[in-house]
């Protein structure tokens, strides 16, 4: 940990001292995955593809395994311009920027087709151009499947089993609002800490996607997968803005380019990856719980009564619910 800080900290360093642009440029992206997870691969196709639009001047350098640190503090180095990009699930900007909040919203969505159509049109476009006023330019959104509770000591088998339970959340208000109405004792902390969590019982339970609690071995620790799908919370992948203002407007259109490219290549690995995902958490011993979701979602009123409060995102909500 200690380790990692001092290197995120010697690297914003170093491209702050750098002259910026000067000829060919790599620009640096972080990512808490590994370096075989689809969002990571995506960035990466988008270098690709970035590098040719631009003759060879730009490509990215993607920092994946949280080489830079947690999502916090990577979405700080991309606002200070420590590095050009970075790539978080919307939960990381909830706090941030409120537009993200309406694609975290429980029970939002109703298919993967009904997010991408609403991801891919204006209620898309308006919860990117959000997070611009906070200092980052969105990209793209990218997939993350349907989020549910994974438990070690306890399954979770009706919403009363949530009575009292320690779940790990992203560190969003939003989040811990959802998980106490869920009737959880909801516990903040860093997507890293959370294996360790879980095998010490400092908490009792997570959630997340198959690809997150197979990646990041979860299941070894926490056997109960209970398919709630409460959140398709999406991924980010956003631009720092203070690089972004130096770029030429043909270059930013290249970089816009190259990151709507990389969504169908996202995709296509995301929907590989959760069946693979499935596959090895069941042999290595995980249980999947089918629940009656009716409960979880009659829950969730008062989340929606507290964060959806100012017309602007209670359109946003209406638009999403009628986008067919
Ligand atoms: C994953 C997501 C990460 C991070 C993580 C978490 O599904 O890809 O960006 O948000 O969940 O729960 O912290």
């Amino acid at each position: 940990m200690h380790c990692k800080k001092a290197w995120a900290a010697l690297a914003a360093g170093l491209v702050l001292l750098t002259p910026w642009l000067a000829s060919a440029a790599e620009l640096r992206s972080a990512d808490i995955h590994p370096d075989d997870y689809p969002t990571v691969m995506a960035v990466r196709f988008m270098s690709e593809r970035l590098k040719q639009l631009s003759g060879g001047k730009y490509t990215i350098k993607v920092f994946a395994n949280g080489a830079l640190g947690g999502e916090k503090e990577t979405i700080e180095q991309a606002k200070i311009g420590a590095i050009s990009l970075v790539r978080v699930n919307v939960g990381a900007m909830n706090n941030i920027c409120r537009e993200t909040i309406v694609p975290t919203m429980p029970f939002l969505f109703r298919s993967v087709e009904h997010l991408h159509k609403v991801l891919d049109g204006p209620v898309g476009e308006e919860i990117l151009k959000g997070c611009e006023k906070q200092g980052l330019v969105g990209l793209a959104f990218y997939d993350s499947g349907a989020r549910s509770i994974f438990s070690g000591k306890k399954a979770v088998r009706s919403l009363a089993d949530m009575k009292g339970m320690k779940v790990r959340v992203q560190q969003s208000d939003l989040w811990v609002s959802m998980l106490e109405a869920m009737g959880a004792n909801a516990t903040p902390m860093p997507m890293g800490e959370v294996y360790t969590g879980l095998k010490t019982g400092l908490i009792d339970a997570a959630e997340n996607n198959y690809p997150t609690y197979e990646s990041a071995r979860a299941f070894e620790v926490a056997k109960y997968f209970t398919k709630t799908e409460h959140s398709m919370a999406p991924e980010m992948l956003l631009f720092s803005k203070r690089d972004w203002d130096r770029l030429s407007t043909e270059e930013r259109g290249w970089v816009r380019q190259a990151a709507k490219e990389s969504v169908p290549y996202m995709r296509k690995v995301w929907a590989e990856r959760e069946a693979k995902s499935l596959a090895m958490v069941k042999a290595g011993g995980a249980e999947i719980i089918e629940i009656d979701k009716k409960p979880f979602q009659d829950a969730m009123k008062p989340v929606y009564d507290k964060f959806i409060t100012n017309a602007e995102l209670k359109s946003l909500v209406r638009r999403v619910q009628e986008t067919h």
